[in-house]
């Protein structure tokens, strides 16, 4: 069995995305990132970084963190949505590696700097949506006449669509990335990937904005430590 533990954001979609495509059995822990309990000690021993996702495979005694290497190992282990030859498997790889390195990172600051932190500087938010639309322009090249990333769907697709899909959050603008935009939707329709962004609930973007505007919101408190 799986246990997982996540909370309604792309990182934690990632896996839950994944688990519901490869039909995987698991078991759901909501770590309340905003009441810090990724922080509790008894976390922090399955994830040493106390950030979500994690899980712990209770059939091979094992926990593991890092939303790619959880993905790489539920594929592995599963046989699934990573190819067996080892070019194939690499090309995988190198997608999964461009959101950990760049996506996640670029789209994750943007978020911060144009959404919650207290400050706004202009010339910050302006160097992440730069460098986001750059991102998607790899992507949008990319897909020039392919359906998915690599050859088939992958854990590449889960894991760049699960931050790309949530563009509008951090400001970063789509217009005119017809594959990239095209790419965004066919995954969108898929079921295994609406009921995973559903895990641990359905995030609720008005409540959340509206929660910003608290004076000290926990959003805030989160990103100004
Ligand atoms: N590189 C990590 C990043 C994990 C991460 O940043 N998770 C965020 C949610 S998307 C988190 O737990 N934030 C809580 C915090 O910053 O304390 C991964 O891909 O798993």
């Amino acid at each position: 069995m799986i246990e997982f533990y996540t909370d309604a954001t792309p990182n934690g979609w990632k896996v839950s995305v994944l688990l519901e495509e490869i039909g995987m059995e698991y078991n759901t822990h909501h770590i309340d990132i905003l009441k810090g309990e990724q922080k509790k000690p008894r976390f922090q021993t399955i994830c040493p970084n106390g950030r979500i996702p994690a899980i712990v495979d209770t059939e091979n005694n094992l926990s593991i963190f890092e939303s790619g290497a959880i993905m790489l190992y539920l594929a592995k282990k599963s046989g699934q949505l990573i190819p067996a030859d080892i070019k194939g498997e690499s090309l995988v790889t190198q997608w999964l590696m461009f959101q950990m390195a760049g996506i996640g990172p670029m789209m994750g600051q943007s978020n911060v700097f144009y959404r919650y932190f207290p400050e706004r500087i202009p010339s910050v938010i302006a160097r992440y949506h730069n460098e986001c639309r750059r991102l998607f322009e790899v992507l949008n090249r990319q897909l020039i006449g392919r359906d998915f990333i690599c050859d088939q769907y992958s854990i590449a697709d889960i894991a760049n669509w699960c931050w790309v899909r949530i563009h509008a959050w951090g400001g970063t603008d789509v217009e005119g990335l017809t594959n990239l935009n095209a790419w965004m939707q066919r995954l969108e329709d898929r079921p295994s990937c609406q009921k995973g962004v559903a895990v641990p609930y359905l995030q609720d973007w008005e409540k959340l904005k509206a929660d910003l505007g608290e004076k000290d919101s926990s959003v805030r408190g989160l990103v100004t430590k």
